[in-house]
């Protein structure tokens, strides 16, 4: 017997003023600012509740994000759990050098995990402020994006039927991996590009931090992290070849390559523990140009890349949502499109400077490393006009918190 053909009419199309696609901390920060003032929103995702919830990878937010956050109503529990930092420490010649950029700026980095972060905006998202949110869609699709009325369109997990949602404006918020940046035509955009050609072990320890602040291990076999996420889980990072097999990293060669990358003069043993997450990130950079086509936005990963050297990336899918989302609620309540036109460029402010630090900051890493003497002399210079040059340290300070006028 032929079974029936299980949806001989499609679902009727519903009519959504923006649809956010990804609920990573761009899509859910939008999401909460929209449902704030009352525009109606949907949001969806991929991944089931739980995995967005669990995923390890950010920790360290700037000041101005944390504040902002604070003045949406969206940092309730971040003030109460989070530890405020404003120092970092770098190991470099069997040596330490304390950096207390919170001296010079007045300001701090706040360490508080992505998973928690992520599940206190999807909480308030949708548990608080009543927000449409649907997880486990499958096969997101991109409809009309140069008319007035976009579509997105995807295939419901409990159905299987394929759901089309017309809207004023799609937020692209899906990640580096996510479809929204592909919709546009490769001819209307521009994806500038750069490969360090290194690669990173990122590892998650279970372990409390072993020291006070960030560090970060400058030497001939490679540049080596340290960074708290929690009184009990540490995230540590190790220069490797791009490419490389996590599983040939074992729990005795990671503890050995971190206590000598890390190792100097009057340092704390390191605390081990068992090894959580080890994934090898290739560094890489990207941005595309422009962030708007037409009713499509993109924020966050999906519009620009900045692998996690300066711990930038979560910071500007915040800065983007921050921006995206006060203009759609301008435009969608007072018809004031100047938010819109202006937040590409608005955006790609910030995301170009953190590129620059970043790229600076991977110098100085791996310069040490790099087997060219000249790139090892470049890095020592850099390293001692940062400690002896109040100049030197109150740019890199700005940098580092990202606090520069202008943004
Ligand atoms: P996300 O977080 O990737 O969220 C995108 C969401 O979209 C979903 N998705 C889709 N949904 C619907 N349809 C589709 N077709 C979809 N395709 C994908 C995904 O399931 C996901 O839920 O992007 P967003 O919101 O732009 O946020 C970006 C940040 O997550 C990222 O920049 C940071 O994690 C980078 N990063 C760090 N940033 C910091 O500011 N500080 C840090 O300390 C820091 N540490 C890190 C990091 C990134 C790391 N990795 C893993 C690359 C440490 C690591 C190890």
């Amino acid at each position: 017997m032929i079974p029936p053909y299980p949806h001989p009419s499609p679902a009727p199309e519903e009519d959504r003023t923006v649809v956010v696609v990804g609920a990573g901390p761009a899509g859910l920060a939008i999401g909460n600012i929209l449902r704030a003032a009352s525009v109606d929103c949907v949001v969806l995702e991929t991944g089931t509740r739980q995995f967005i919830e669990n995923r390890p990878r950010a920790g360290v937010i700037e000041e101005w994000a944390v504040r902002e956050l604070q003045r949406r109503g969206l940092a309730g529990n971040l003030m109460a759990r989070a530890e405020a930092h404003d120092t970092c420490e770098f190991r470099f010649e069997g040596e330490r050098f304390r950096f207390a950029y919170g001296e010079l700026t007045g300001l701090g980095h706040y360490f508080y995990p992505q998973p928690l972060l992520v599940t206190d905006l999807v909480r308030e998202y949708a548990d608080v402020r009543g927000g449409d949110i649907r997880f486990g869609v499958r096969d997101v699709t991109l409809h009309d994006l140069d008319s007035d009325r976009p579509a997105v369109s995807y295939l419901c997990p409990d159905t299987g039927e394929r759901r089309v949602l017309r809207c004023d404006f799609v937020a692209g918020c899906d990640g580096a991996r996510g479809v929204t940046r592909d919709a546009v035509p490769a001819e209307r955009r521009r994806i500038a590009r750069q490969d360090d050609g290194i690669g990173w072990l990122a590892l998650l320890a279970e372990a409390p931090p072993s020291a006070d602040c960030a560090v970060f291990g400058i030497h001939p076999r490679g540049f080596a992290g340290h960074m708290a996420r929690s009184p009990e889980v540490t995230r540590y990072y190790l220069q490797c070849a791009p490419g490389d097999d996590p599983e040939d990293w074992t729990h005795d060669r990671v503890w050995a390559e971190l206590r000598a990358r890390l190792g100097a003069d009057g340092a704390p043993p390191l605390r081990e523990g068992r090894l959580i997450e080890k994934r090898i990130l290739d560094l890489h950079h990207y941005v595309v140009e422009p962030l708007a086509h037409g009713r499509l936005l993109l924020a966050g990963d999906a519009g620009h890349l900045t692998p996690p050297i300066a711990a930038k990336g979560m910071n500007l899918a915040l800065n983007d949502a921050f921006l995206l989302g006060d203009a759609l609620v301008a435009y969608a309540t007072r018809g004031d499109r100047g938010g819109l036109d202006g937040y590409s460029d608005a955006s790609l402010r910030r995301v170009w400077e953190y590129q620059e630090f970043s790229q600076w900051l991977s110098d100085v890493y791996h310069g040490v490393a790099s087997g060219d003497p000249f790139r090892a002399g470049v890095t020592r210079a850099r390293l001692r006009r940062m400690f002896t040059s109040p100049t030197a340290a109150a740019a890199f300070a700005e940098q580092y918190l990202g606090a520069a006028p202008g943004f």
